[in-house]
């Protein structure tokens, strides 16, 4: 499995899934949320809507993710996770880590080959680039370390990610991933 980082806009990748750094309403928000239901276009809004009203009636927790097709965007999927609010006092590093390999979770059942990130929780939820890089590289690298995955029946069965990207939008940020990786 190949991890990169790539400074760009997540809306344009050709990947099969992106990852939406998106809250627990999963109605919208500003920053890689606003652009991805922006360039998905209004089928994703009612497919969040769909969500909510079947799945999370209360909104998806903090480092949980959930899939919905990816509309109009080049990717087929969108993975949305709800990083933790800093700015709240939501500071667990495991919640952080945990929307990253929910996330890698939820891109291998749909079939997902590959899979990009934004920096989640580095922008309007406050955390440190640097620390936002450091969990998220080491939660891809230890996705790596079990691609032979056991299912239920205890069958191993391999995780079908071959490249995880992270796409970081301004210069300071890729640095950061540069540095963790
Ligand atoms: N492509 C890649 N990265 C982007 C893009 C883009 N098109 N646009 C912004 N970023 P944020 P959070 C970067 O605030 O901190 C929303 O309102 C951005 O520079 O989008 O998890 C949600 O609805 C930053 O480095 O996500 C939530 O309410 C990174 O994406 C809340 O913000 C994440 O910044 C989530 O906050």
């Amino acid at each position: 499995m190949q991890i990169e980082a790539v400074r760009g806009d997540i809306t344009t990748q050709d990947v099969d899934a992106v990852v939406n750094a998106a809250n627990s309403s999963l109605l919208g928000g500003g920053g890689v949320d606003g652009a991805i239901h922006a360039a998905a276009g209004p089928r994703l809004l009612e497919a969040c809507r769909e969500v909510r009203r079947t799945t999370y009636p209360d909104g998806l927790p903090v480092g949980d993710a959930v899939v919905t097709p990816g509309f109009d965007l080049p990717a087929r999927w969108v993975v949305h996770t709800v990083g933790p609010n800093w700015n709240r006092g939501q500071r667990e590093t495991a919640d952080l880590a945990s929307c990253f390999t929910r996330s890698l979770e939820r891109a291998v059942e749909v079939g997902a080959a590959s899979i990009a990130f934004p920096a989640v929780s580095a922008g309007a939820y406050g955390w440190d680039a640097d620390e936002v890089a450091r969990i998220g590289v080491a939660a891809a690298r230890a996705w790596q370390g079990s691609t032979e995955r056991p299912d239920e029946d205890g069958h191993t069965h391999p995780s079908g990610i071959a490249l995880v990207r992270f796409v970081l939008f301004s210069a300071p940020l890729l640095d950061a991933f540069e540095r963790a990786l």
